[in-house]
C-alpha cells in the first residue's frame, strides 16, 4: 500500500469518517499480527484494532510475575518466514512474558505492521448488511470501519472471569487479577497476600508471590496437576534437530496432532512394567516437557482411564515427596479429573513453596469461602486477614473472547449471542452459518488450546487468506458456511469426544468454569495434523460446505459434511491408503495369509485377561485348534464360542486375538476362539460344519473347560459371524447344544451382491466388493451359495437365539446384516441391532487403534451377559460411563 493511501486512512480514523477496508482485524496478538502481513501481501488493505496501546494480545495484559509459556519456545514461534526464524533467538527454553512481547514487537517493526493497527481501540458493534455486503464496525476511537470481510483474532483467553465471589467491592486493601497486571507491577514486599486460584497463572505466580509476601495464604479450589519446568537455555538436542532441517521439522509440527514435533508413544501401559513406566515418567519430569508428559509416556494415557490413573498416581507420588506436610500434600493432590483432561501447568518450585513458613494453603473444598470483607478473606472456618487480594481466577473462554468483546449481528438481524445461546455452533471452529465473511481465528470448534497455538494460529490465517485471495480471483465476494456443513462438524466434534479425556473434567475447556456457560469441549481434540487435512479437503471439494456469492459470478454451493466417517477410522484408511497395498485378492490365498500374520504384528498387543490357553478339539474328520481366554476374576465363568474373521481363506484362532481379550475383560466370560477349517484346501461346507461341531464340543466340555455348564453363546466377526449365525441354526435343527445368544458383528448372511452397501462401499474401506468376490469364490461354488450354511439369510430364522447384531455405515456387507437382523425379528427372534454411524468393517475389532468403537464393544458385551442372565457390567454402555470408570481407577 502506498504511503499517501496509509496517510488518507490515519487521517479518515481520525476525523472520524467511515474507514473502507477490504478486511478489519480485532487483535494484535500473535494471530492479528501475521494477518495483517499477509493481508496486506495478498493485496488486501487491511486494519487491525487492540484495545491495548500496543501489539501483543495475550503476552500484553498476562504480565504476572512468573508468566511465561508453556510449550517450548522453539516451537511457540512463527515458522512462515525462515529469515525471521534465523533473526531471533530465544534465550530460554519457555521465554518469559517479557520476551516474547519483545519478539511480538520485534515481529511488528520487522514487517512494519503497527502502520495498519488502531491501538487504544475496540470495537463496539458489529453489523452485516446484506445490501452492500459488507460488516459495519462501531468503534469506541475513532471513525468506523465498513469492511468486505472480519476476522477475529481475539484469542481464546482473552476475556477475564468476574471473581464470583460476594463483597469483593467491600475489601479496603489491594485487588489484582494476573490476567490485567499492572504494568508498573506490584510491590508485594512485606505484604499479606492472597491468591484465589490455582490453574497455570496461579501456580507460574504464587513461587514469587511467596518470596515478597510477608505472609501468602493461597486459596485452592481444584488442585492441578503441575511439572517443573526446569527452565534453562534452550535444550540442545531439539534446537540441534531444527538447525538441522529446519523446514523438515516445522513441517513434522504442522502435521503432528498437537502441533509440535514429537512422536508420540507407542507402546500401552499394559506392554509396560511398574519399573518401565515409572522410568518414563521420571525421565519426563526431570525434561520439564509438558506435550512430552502428555503425550509420551505410553499410547493409551490420553484415552484410558484406567492408563492415564498410573500417571495420575506417580504425580500425586511426587507431591508427597516434595510437600513436607502431608494434609497440605494432600490437598494439593489433584483426584477429581484424568491427568491432561484440564491444561496441567509448568511450574518452577511450585510445590516446595508450601514447605515455607510464610505460606498457607486454604482446601476451599473443605472450607468455602463465605465472603470477602474489608479486611480479607472469610471461609466457613476461619477469617484471613489480608493487604492484597490477586485473583487468577481464569477466563470466560474461547466464547467469551469472541462474544463478550461486542455485539455481532449477522445475516437477518441474527445476533450470534443468540446462535450461541446453548454453546457454541462453528464450522471448523473457523466460521459460522449465517454470519458470511466473518472469521474466527483459533475458534470453538478448532484445535486452537489443544494445540501449539502458533502452529494453529498460521494455519488457521493462511487458510482464511488463501481462500479470500481464491474468492476475489473467482470474482465471490461472500463466503458463508452451510446449516448442513456446520451440522456435520458439530456431529464430527461430538464423534472425536472419546479419542481423549477432556470431557470428564470440569475446566475452560468443557465452559464448566463459568457459572451458566453451556457445557461440552469447545477445541477439536481431534488433533492438528488431521485438522489440517480436514481443512486441505475441503477446497479439493470445491470449497465443502461453503456457499459462495458474487455479483457477476452468482452463487456456488458444494453443500455437505465433510467428515462422516468416525476420525479414527479416518485415519487409519488414510494410513491404509498411503501404504499403497496391492489388492489382497491379488496375492493369492498363501500370500493374503502371510500379508495377514505379517499386519497384525503391527497393532498393538491385546489387553491382559487372567489366563491365554491353547488346547485342540475333536472334529469328524480330524482336531481342530482354539485359544481359550479366561477372565482374571474366580470362576466358573459363562462361555462365548468365537469365530474370526477372514473371508473363510484367511485367519486363525489367534487373529482377532485384541477383540476376544476385549471381549473376555469386558464380559467376564470365557472365548473360546476355534481355528476352523479354511478354503481353499477345505472349501463349504468345512467351516460351517467345524463351527457346529466345535461349539457341540465345548458346551459337552464346559466344567473340563472351567466354564458354566449349560448353554453357550456364539459370538463371530465377518465371515466368524457367518458361522455363528449358521451354527444357531444347526443347533436349533440337530438337537443343541444350546445357545443362549448370538453376537454377529459385521456378519455374511447372504450370497447377493446387489444390495445398496455393495455399491456405496464398493471400494476405499479395506473391505472390498471384489475382495468379496474372491472370499465368495474360494469358499463356496455358485450352486451351494444359497445353502442356509453358506447363506443363513436364506434359512428358517424362527426359534433362533436372541442375537445382537452390528453393522458398520461404510461395509459392503452392511445391509446384509441389517436384512438378516431384520428377517429373525420377523421370525419372532428377538433381536437387538447396532447400527454403527461412520464405521468400517474392521472398526470393532481393531481395539486400542479404533478408539471410537470401545463404547460399540460395551454395548456388545453387555448384550452377551444380557443372553448369559447376567447383570450388566456398569461402565460398559456409554461414554458417560467413563466417569464411573475414572471414579473407580482413581479411588
Ligand atoms: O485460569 P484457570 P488460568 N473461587 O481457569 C479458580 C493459559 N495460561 O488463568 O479449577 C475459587 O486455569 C479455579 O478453580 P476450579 C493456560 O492454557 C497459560 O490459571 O475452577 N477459585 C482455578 O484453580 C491455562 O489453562 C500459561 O475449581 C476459583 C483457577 O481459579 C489458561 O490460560 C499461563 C473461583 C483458574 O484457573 C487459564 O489459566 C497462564 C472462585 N470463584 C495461563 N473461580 C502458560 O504457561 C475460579 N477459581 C502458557
Amino acid at each position: 500500500m502506498s504511503e499517501a493511501m496509509v496517510a488518507d486512512r490515519a487521517s479518515e480514523a481520525a476525523h472520524g469518517a467511515t474507514q473502507h477496508v477490504d478486511v478489519a482485524v480485532v487483535g494484535a496478538g500473535f494471530a492479528g499480527l501475521y494477518l495483517v502481513h499477509r493481508l496486506r501481501k495478498a493485496g488486501f488493505s487491511v486494519v487491525a484494532m487492540d484495545e491495548a496501546d500496543d501489539v501483543g494480545g495475550t503476552w500484553y495484559w498476562n504480565r504476572y510475575p512468573g508468566a511465561r509459556c508453556d510449550i517450548q519456545t522453539i516451537d511457540y514461534s512463527y515458522t512462515f518466514d525462515p529469515e525471521l526464524e534465523r533473526a531471533w533467538t530465544w534465550s530460554e527454553k519457555y521465554a518469559t512474558q517479557p520476551e516474547i512481547l519483545r519478539y511480538l514487537g520485534f515481529v511488528a517493526d520487522r514487517y512494519d505492521l503497527r502502520r495498519d493497527i488502531r491501538f487504544g481501540t475496540k470495537v463496539t458493534s458489529a453489523t452485516w448488511d446484506d445490501a452492500t455486503e459488507r460488516w459495519l464496525l462501531a468503534t469506541s476511537n475513532g471513525a468506523d470501519v465498513s469492511c468486505r470481510h472480519y476476522i477475529m483474532a481475539t484469542g481464546c483467553l482473552s476475556a477475564p472471569k468476574p471473581p464470583e465471589i460476594e463483597g469483593v467491592k467491600d475489601f479496603k486493601g489491594g485487588i489484582y487479577f494476573t490476567s490485567r497486571w499492572p504494568h508498573q507491577g506490584v510491590d508485594l514486599r512485606g505484604k499479606r497476600v492472597a491468591v484465589i486460584g490455582t490453574g497455570s497463572s496461579g501456580i507460574q505466580s504464587i513461587p514469587l508471590f511467596a518470596e515478597q509476601a510477608s505472609h501468602l495464604t493461597v486459596f485452592q479450589r481444584t488442585p492441578n496437576f503441575a511439572l517443573p519446568a526446569h527452565n534453562g537455555p534452550p535444550p540442545s538436542d531439539r534446537a540441534a534437530l531444527l538447525a538441522q532441517d529446519r523446514a523438515a521439522f516445522r513441517e513434522q509440527g504442522r502435521w503432528s496432532m498437537t502441533g509440535v514435533p514429537l512422536p508420540p508413544a507407542t507402546e500401552f501401559s499394559f506392554q509396560l512394567s511398574d519399573a518401565e513406566r515409572r522410568e518414563r515418567f521420571e525421565k519426563l519430569w526431570a525434561t520439564g516437557d509438558l506435550v512430552g508428559m502428555l503425550t509420551q509416556l505410553w499410547a493409551d494415557q490420553g484415552n484410558d482411564v484406567e492408563a492415564n490413573a498410573l500417571l495420575a498416581e506417580l504425580f500425586r507420588e511426587k507431591i508427597r515427596s516434595i510437600v513436607k506436610d502431608p494434609e497440605t500434600a494432600e490437598a494439593l493432590s489433584p483426584t477429581d479429573h484424568p491427568f491432561g483432561s484440564k491444561r496441567p501447568c509448568l511450574d518452577t518450585n511450585y510445590y516446595a513453596t508450601f514447605n515455607r513458613p510464610n505460606v498457607t494453603l486454604v482446601n476451599l473444598r473443605k472450607e468455602p469461602i463465605t465472603a470477602i470483607t474489608a479486611s480479607g478473606i472469610t471461609t466457613d472456618k476461619r477469617s484471613v486477614d489480608v493487604d492484597v487480594i490477586v485473583f487468577a481466577t481464569g477466563f470466560d473462554a474461547m466464547t467469551g473472547a469472541v462474544k463478550a468483546i461486542h455485539p455481532i449481528t449477522g445475516r437477518g438481524g441474527k445476533s450470534l449471542s443468540d446462535v450461541w445461546a446453548d454453546g457454541p455452533h462453528t464450522y471448523l471452529g473457523l466460521t459460522v452459518s449465517g454470519f458470511p465473511n466473518l472469521f474466527l481465528i483459533t475458534g470453538p470448534g478448532s484445535p486452537s488450546v489443544l494445540s501449539n497455538m502458533s502452529v494453529s494460529i498460521e494455519q488457521h490465517v493462511d487458510f482464511v487468506v488463501d481462500r479470500l485471495t481464491a474468492l476475489r480471483e473467482a470474482g465471490f465476494t461472500t463466503m458463508e458456511a452451510t446449516a448442513t456443513a456446520q451440522a456435520g462438524w458439530a456431529r464430527h466434534m461430538a464423534d472425536c469426544a472419546p479419542l481423549t479425556l477432556h470431557r470428564l473434567a470440569n475446566t475452560w475447556y468443557t465452559g464448566a468454569n463459568v457459572p451458566g456457560k453451556p457445557q461440552g469441549v469447545m477445541p477439536y481434540n481431534g488433533g492438528v495434523g488431521p485438522y489440517r487435512s480436514i481443512c486441505n479437503e475441503i477446497v479439493s471439494q470445491g470449497m465443502l460446505g461453503f456457499r459462495l456469492t458474487g455479483p457477476s459470478v452468482g452463487a456456488q454451493c458444494n453443500d455437505g459434511e465433510i467428515v462422516r466417517l468416525q476420525p479414527d477410522v479416518r485415519l487409519v484408511l488414510g494410513m491404509l491408503a498411503q501404504m499403497n497395498l496391492p489388492p489382497i485378492e491379488s496375492m493369492g490365498a498363501q500370500g493374503a495369509r502371510d500379508f495377514v500374520t505379517e499386519f497384525n504384528k503391527s497393532r498393538p498387543a491385546g489387553r491382559p485377561v487372567g489366563e491365554v490357553k491353547d488346547g485342540t478339539l475333536p472334529v469328524a474328520d480330524g482336531q481342530l485348534p482354539y485359544r481359550l481366554y479366561r477372565p482374571a476374576t474366580p470362576g466358573p465363568h459363562a462361555i462365548v464360542v468365537y469365530f474370526h474373521g477372514g473371508g473363510w481363506v484367511l485367519g486363525d484362532e489367534l487373529s482377532d486375538d485384541p477383540f476376544c481379550r476385549d471381549l473376555c475383560r469386558r464380559t467376564g466370560m470365557i472365548l473360546v476362539s476355534v481355528g476352523y477349517r479354511h478354503a481353499p484346501e477345505h472349501r463349504f461346507p468345512t467351516a460351517a460344519e467345524d463351527g457346529f461341531a466345535a461349539t457341540r464340543w465345548i458346551a459337552d466340555h464346559a466344567i473340563e473347560l472351567g466354564g458354566k455348564p449349560g448353554p453357550v453363546m456364539v459370538a463371530g466377526w465377518s465371515a466368524g459371524a457367518n458361522i455363528a449365525a449358521v451354527t444357531c441354526q444347526l443347533a436349533r435343527d440337530r438337537g443343541g447344544p444350546e445357545i443362549a445368544g448370538q453376537l454377529l458383528v459385521c456378519p455374511v448372511t447372504d450370497c447377493r451382491f446387489d444390495r445398496p452397501s455393495y455399491a456405496d462401499n464398493a471400494s476405499g474401506y479395506f473391505l472390498t466388493r471384489s475382495l468379496m468376490f474372491w472370499f465368495w469364490d474360494i469358499y463356496c461354488s455358485p450352486a451351494d451359495r444359497t445353502d442356509p450354511r453358506a447363506s443363513p439369510l436364506r434359512g428358517q430364522l424362527a426359534g433362533l437365539p436372541p442375537a445382537y447384531v452390528v453393522t458398520c455405515e461404510f461395509d459392503p456387507l452392511r445391509d446384509e446384516g441389517i436384512a438378516y437382523a431384520e428377517a429373525m425379528q420377523a421370525a419372532g427372534v428377538p433381536v437387538e441391532q447396532l447400527k454403527a454411524r461412520g464405521h468400517f468393517h474392521s472398526s470393532f475389532v481393531m481395539v486400542d487403534v479404533v478408539i471410537t468403537s470401545a463404547d460399540g464393544r460395551g454395548q456388545m458385551a453387555n448384550a452377551l451377559r444380557r443372553f448369559a442372565g447376567l447383570p450388566q457390567s456398569p461402565g460398559q454402555d456409554n461414554q458417560q460411563s467413563d466417569r464411573t470408570n475414572f471414579n473407580a481407577a482413581a479411588s
